[in-house]
């Protein structure tokens, strides 16, 4: 290349670099300089016809009024008065609140509060959410085991080459040899896969789906099988079913677990030579009732909401489903703790009755003139002997998580009413539900869910979680009430549930103490060191997107936490902090409660 084009050449390069160091300067400049934690919004955004609400802490000063301003031209699209200062315990801050309800004009904007300063940019539209749901659903893609990852052009560089592909029995299994058992997601931030937490997990997106399909149907997620002609949140989900399905024994017995026998350090998923091994209780029958009973539940869901796509899988599910019941019938409360020289998660249960009810409930309901009439007496039996000592659990804080599943085995009878086209006349040997047993549960939880509401509401940040609920996955507790609220709108629609579900959609994206967004890439000021294992190892500079934090944990369970001022209030110890794992690691079920919720906030 000649001189004086070299230099032309040289000259061009860099005035562009310049350029674009003055586009990035001042975008950034224009957030980062401006952009106040003190003023809480949903990062996201808010639903034309929904309440508008933000909060604003200005220690030691009172502001008195807010605008929205559009982020194209700065004018004011709503002005407002804020509410006096509520003082939250669960924070230690004193919360006004900006009510801008009233702005339905479509577009992008930021909140301007004189004297404290604006919000990041969040938008009013119809369908705000629906990009944070196609990202909630690639973050389970991007935990897929087995195979090779990539999240395609949308986040060029975040892939990975298949991982732990060989396996073996561990002696506490009871068998011995190889067994690759590939597929399913990596549990959280470790490579472990464990069978409990699939549970909640898979059977909370396939709720979604039965709840919310007709929402759901046509978004495309851009995974592997795209166009296949089955609903991509069924496809994703059906990765980590397969793999549920291949951890069940010939006697119908499931093991608890497949990791390898200690955490692997902080390296890709493809770098972990560390053998996955099939873990059991190290004992006859060496399968865990909980696991099998959470196999049994969620193989009877994927049967019924299968069947329109794959007949052939759908039966399998079935066949499955079945076969661990039995196992469960003859083992019914076998307990899995780690066994010596295993490390990783445990999952572990004392009392695996509610994951019985769970998988009763689902059974009956799959088999109960839905799929094929059959012999559905065991599973109507076991739930009529046994659902009522559970209805408490509806009211209990949280109604549903990976340990406690009663509530969905409750709600899950309640929701089939009609499904088998008539209620069960007297006789307890027809089909259907019974309809005082669904009357019964279904008054439960609306009761319950108009308290949640009514707590809510009147939480000065206005989020579900009382203190004792900022525990180890907080956050997926503030979604699980969200999932609750969303039932019990089910059973008896009601702005005042859906309106709660969503305040707690607010907390998750931004709209809390902190100013984050809880989920990875969503937002202008989200979360940005998960403790995740590919977060932490790749050479990307943000990690993988779409993922939820476990969020503040008064449990202060890592070395970060503990560290931490004494005398928190619980809502604020949190760290965004890679070696917080108590409070700042992703999880397949606060991601699966995070993905309900978003569905059922789709418009
Ligand atoms: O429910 C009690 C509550 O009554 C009590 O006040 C509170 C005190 O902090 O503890 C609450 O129980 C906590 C429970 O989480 C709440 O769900 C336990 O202390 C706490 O140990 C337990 O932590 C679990 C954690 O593993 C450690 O066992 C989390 O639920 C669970 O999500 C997490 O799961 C891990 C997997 O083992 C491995 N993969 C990562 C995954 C997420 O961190
Ligand atoms: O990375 C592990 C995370 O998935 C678990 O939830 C957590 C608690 O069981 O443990 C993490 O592993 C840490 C281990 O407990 C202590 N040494 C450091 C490990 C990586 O942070
Ligand atoms: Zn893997």
């Amino acid at each position: 290349m000649r001189l004086s084009q070299a230099f032309h050449t040289r000259h061009v390069l860099s005035f562009a670099f310049l350029i674009f160091l003055f586009s990035v300067g001042i975008r950034q400049l224009a957030v980062s300089q401006t952009a106040t934690i003190n003023i809480k919004v949903d990062q996201v955004g808010y639903s034309p016809g929904a309440p508008k609400i933000a909060f604003i802490t200005a220690p030691g000063s009172s502001p008195q009024s807010f605008s929205i301003k559009r982020t194209s031209d700065n004018g004011v699209a709503f002005q407002g008065k804020l509410s006096s200062a509520a003082h939250d315990s669960n924070t230690g801050d004193d919360v006004q609140a900006a009510d801008f309800s009233g702005l339905r004009e479509l577009g992008r904007y930021y909140i301007d509060v004189p004297g404290v300063g604006r919000s990041w940019n969040f938008d009013v539209n119809p369908n705000v959410y629906a990009r944070a749901y196609q990202l909630a659903m690639l973050g389970f893609y991007g935990q897929r085991c087995g195979t090779a990852v990539d999240l395609g052009p949308d986040f060029p560089g975040y892939k990975h080459p298949a991982c732990h592909l060989k396996g073996e029995f561990h002696p506490s299994s009871g068998k011995s040899g190889e067994r690759d058992n590939i597929g399913g997601w990596h549990d959280a931030g470790d490579y472990g896969r464990y069978v409990v937490n699939s549970g909640i997990s898979t059977g909370s997106l396939l709720w979604a789906w039965e709840l919310y399909g007709s929402k759901l149907k046509d978004i495309k997620l851009h995974i592997p099988e795209s166009g296949n002609g089955t609903p991509d949140i069924l496809n994703e989900a059906r990765w980590n079913l397969e793999w549920m399905l291949k951890m069940q024994d010939d006697d119908g017995g499931v093991w608890q677990k497949q990791t390898s026998t200690k955490f692997s350090e902080f390296i890709m998923p493809q770098d972990d030579k560390l053998l996955s091994k099939i873990v059991g209780t190290g004992s006859a029958p060496y399968k865990s009732t909980c696991a099998t009973a959470d196999l049994a539940a969620v193989a009877a869901i994927a049967a019924r909401v299968y069947k329109p796509y794959d007949w052939k899988f759908a039966s399998r599910n079935l066949e499955a489903a079945r076969k661990a019941w039995q196992w469960t019938e003859k083992n019914s409360n076998v307990l899995f703790k780690n066994p010596p020289g295993i490390s990783t998660g445990e999952y572990g249960d004392d009392n695996c009755k509610d994951e019985r009810l769970w998988a009763a409930a689902e059974l009956w309901r799959t088999s109960d003139g839905i799929l094929i009439a059959s012999n559905n007496a065991p599973y109507r039996n076991f739930f009529l002997e046994n659902y009522r000592e559970f209805l408490p659990k509806i009211d209990s804080v949280p109604a549903e998580g990976w340990r406690e599943v009663a509530a969905m085995g409750l709600w899950s009878y309640a929701l089939s009413e009609g499904e088998t086209g008539k209620t069960r006349p007297s006789d307890p040997l027809a089909s259907g539900a019974d309809p005082a047993i669904v009357k019964e549960i279904r008054e439960s939880s609306i009761a319950a869910a108009k308290r949640i509401a009514q707590r809510t509401e009147s939480d000065p940040y206005r989020v579900s979680l009382v203190a004792k609920d900022y525990v180890w996955g907080s956050n997926g507790v503030a979604a699980s009430y969200g999932l609750q609220l969303l039932v019990a709108n089910a059973f008896s629609p009601d702005p005042a549930f859906v309106n709660a579900a969503e305040d707690n959609l607010h907390y998750l994206l931004g709209r809390n103490t902190f100013s984050l967004s809880w989920v990875t890439q969503l937002g202008e000021h989200p979360f940005r060191h998960p403790h995740h294992r590919p977060s932490g190892a790749d050479k990307n500079e943000e990690p993988w997107p779409g993922l939820l934090s476990g969020g503040p944990n008064a449990g202060r369970q890592d070395a970060i936490l503990t560290a931490l001022p004494k005398g928190l209030p619980p809502a604020k110890v949190y760290a965004d902090d890679q070696g917080s794992y108590a409070s700042n690691e992703i999880a397949i079920n606060w991601q699966a409660a995070l993905v309900f919720l978003l569905a059922g906030s789709l418009q």
